[in-house]
């Protein structure tokens, strides 16, 4: 064999890997998703043991939500785990909400951008799966102003950072007491000390509770104490 035609076999082997390794303009899947303001993890780029899936759920030919899954094992064994679900509420291309998962598959953390301006506004923080605070930008400028704290599922406690004093940590300021749906106390740290130095009370509510606790404790039949100013006073 020539010289030459080792040559020749060394540049077709060449162009071949040059083929094989082109640019291919036909992969398809997934369209372009970087301005979508996505928040889930991408699949390879961040992650090799990802896997991503789309889906339109409304039927309008362009994807509104997507799934990113966390791939365990392999083959028989493989199995994959919710990691990121991320969804464009109102139909402009951006991702407006993302909800992060734990390892369990159970919910772990939840930011959305509830006025469509780009950026997250609110942040929900769950504990095993259940709801325990959510962090709001109520002014949306920027700022988490409010956390509201659940316990079963309904608020409990509210804190605010009224003042503002430090722009990077939030310092409460407000603590603000709910009971059956309604705020009942209000504390108020007016010189940003940490410390509440004014209480506010509904005092209704106050009045009505102590009534009803006297009552159910009272046993059956016995009347109402007479402390207690009521309508029935009037009889
Ligand atoms: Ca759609
Ligand atoms: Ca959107
Ligand atoms: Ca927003
Ligand atoms: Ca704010």
């Amino acid at each position: 064999m020539t010289r030459t035609c080792l040559v020749l076999l060394a540049l077709l082997a060449v162009s071949g890997c040059k083929k094989d390794a082109g640019p291919d303009s036909s992969a398809g899947g997934e369209t372009p998703e970087a301005d979508d303001h996505g928040r889930c993890p991408k699949p390879g780029e961040d992650d090799r043991a990802l896997e991503a899936s789309v889906y339109d759920t409304d039927g309008d030919g362009k994807h509104d939500v997507r799934k990113v899954f966390r791939v365990y094992g392999e083959g028989r064994e493989r199995r994959l785990v919710i990691l990121c679900r991320e969804a464009d509420l109102n139909r402009d291309g951006r991702k407006d909400v993302a909800r992060f998962y734990g390892e369990d598959g159970s919910p772990a953390r939840e930011e959305s951008d509830r006025n469509f301006d780009g950026s997250f506004d609110a942040i929900a923080h769950y504990d095993g799966g259940r709801l325990v605070m959510k962090e709001l930008d109520e002014d949306f400028d920027g700022r988490f102003e409010t956390r509201i704290y659940y316990e079963d599922g309904a608020p409990n406690r509210i804190e605010r950072d009224l003042a503002g004093r430090d722009p990077k940590t939030f310092r409460a300021d407000r603590w603000e007491y709910v009971e059956g749906g309604r705020v009942v106390r209000i504390g108020t740290d007016l010189d940003g000390d940490g410390k509440v130095d004014r209480w506010d009370r509904d005092a209704d509510l106050e009045a009505q509770r102590r009534l009803e606790e006297r009552r159910a404790r009272r046993p059956v039949g016995e009347s109402d104490d007479e402390d207690e100013p009521s309508d029935e006073d009037a009889e």
